[in-house]
C-alpha cells in the first residue's frame, strides 16, 4: 500500500514521499495528532525543492518562487489525499504547508496544526541542523515539506542519519536578526520581524502610528513604500523577506554539494 502511495505522490510531482505512525511523531509544543482526526494512524510527508529563487536579492523573485512552490504543492497534496480516499477507500486529510495557522495570543500564530519538521523526521525524510530546520539527505536545506493524516496503517520508514548537518555556522552567522544564536532554538519574534515586515506585526505597528499621528499629517503615511507593500501582503499572502538561514546553507545548494547520480 505505501508503493502504491509513493509511487502516485511522486508522479503528482512530489520528491520525496517518507511515511511514519502517528505514535512515531514527536513533537511536544504542537497539538496532538489525535485532536485533529482521532482515527489518525498514519502521516504521509512529501518533500519538494526549494528553487533557487531563494538566493535571488529581489524579495520579489524570492517570494515568487516560493508562492510557485506552495500553490503547486498544495494541489499534489490535494490529489494524494484524494488518491487514499478513492483508491484506497481510507479517510485522508491534508496538513497546510504554511497557512492557515491558529492566531491566537496563546500560539502567537506561530504553531503549526502538525509541526513538518517532525513529521519529516519521523517519516525519515531528513534530521534537524544547526538553523533547525531538517535537511534532506539529498535535497539539503532547501526542502519543504506537506502531510497528509490517514487513518491506512503505513509503518513507519528507516529515520535518516543524524550528521546531515555540517556544523559550518554559515547559518548562525548570516541571520541577520541572531534568531539562531542560541543552539536548537530559534527567536521567533527575532526571526519574524526580520523575515516578514508586512505581517500581523507590521500591520499592527502602522496602523497604531496611523492612530497616533495628527490628522493633517496622517496621508502622508499611505504614500510611504511600508503601506504599499502591507497592502501588497494584504492579497498576496504572508511574504518573507529572509531567506538567509536556508540559502546560506552549503549541504544540498547547487554551490555546495553536488547531489549523488540517480
Ligand atoms: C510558524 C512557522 C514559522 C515561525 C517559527 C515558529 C517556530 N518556533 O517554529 C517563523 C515565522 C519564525 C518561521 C520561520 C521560518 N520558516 Co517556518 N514554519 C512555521 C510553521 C508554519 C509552523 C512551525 C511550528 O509549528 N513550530 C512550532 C514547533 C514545532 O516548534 P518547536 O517545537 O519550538 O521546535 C523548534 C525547536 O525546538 C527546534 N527543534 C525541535 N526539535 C529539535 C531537534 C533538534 C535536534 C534541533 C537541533 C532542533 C529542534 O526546531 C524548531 C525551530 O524553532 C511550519 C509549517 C509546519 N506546519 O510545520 C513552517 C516551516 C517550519 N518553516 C519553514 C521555513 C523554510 C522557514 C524559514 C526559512 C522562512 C522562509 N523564508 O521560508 C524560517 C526559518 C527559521 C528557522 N531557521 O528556524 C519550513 C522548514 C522546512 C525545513 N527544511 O525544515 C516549514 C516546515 C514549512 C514547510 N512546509 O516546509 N516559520
Amino acid at each position: 500500500m505505501k508503493e502504491s502511495i509513493r509511487k502516485f505522490a511522486l508522479e503528482a510531482g512530489g520528491e520525496f514521499v517518507g511515511f511514519a505512525y502517528v505514535s512515531d511523531y514527536e513533537s511536544p509544543r504542537s497539538p496532538s495528532i489525535e485532536k485533529l482526526f482521532p482515527a489518525a494512524k498514519s502521516i504521509v510527508v512529501i518533500a519538494y525543492a526549494e528553487l533557487s529563487t531563494c538566493e535571488s536579492p529581489s524579495p520579489q523573485i524570492a517570494m515568487n518562487g516560493r508562492m510557485d512552490l506552495m500553490e503547486f504543492s498544495r494541489s499534489v497534496n490535494y490529489k494524494v489525499a484524494r488518491f487514499i480516499e478513492r483508491k484506497l477507500g481510507a479517510a485522508a486529510m491534508t496538513v497546510p504547508i504554511s497557512y492557515p495557522l491558529e492566531m491566537s495570543m496563546e500560539t502567537m500564530g506561530g504553531v503549526g496544526e502538525v509541526s513538518l519538521r517532525h513529521a519529516a523526521v519521523a517519516a525519515g525524510l531528513g534530521a534537524f541542523g544547526r538553523h533547525n530546520l531538517v535537511i534532506h539527505p539529498e535535497l539539503g536545506t532547501r526542502v519543504l515539506f506537506t502531510a497528509i493524516l490517514t487513518d491506512l496503517d503505513l509503518p513507519s520508514d528507516p529515520k535518516a542519519g543524524e550528521d546531515l548537518c555540517i556544523d559550518c555556522g554559515l547559518c548562525v552567522e548570516n541571520c541577520p536578526a541572531g534568531a539562531l544564536d542560541k543552539e536548537g532554538f530559534t527567536d521567533f519574534s527575532g526571526c519574524l520581524k526580520n523575515s516578514q515586515p508586512y505581517g500581523l506585526g507590521g500591520m499592527i505597528r502602522f496602523w497604531s502610528q496611523v492612530f497616533e499621528t495628527p490628522e493633517q499629517e496622517r496621508k502622508k503615511l499611505f504614500y510611504d513604500s511600508h503601506y504599499w507593500k502591507l497592502y501588497q501582503a494584504g492579497f498576496i499572502g504572508f511574504q518573507y523577506v529572509c531567506w538567509k538561514c536556508m540559502a546560506s546553507c552549503p549541504v544540498g545548494s547547487k554551490k555546495g554539494q553536488t547531489p549523488p547520480t540517480p
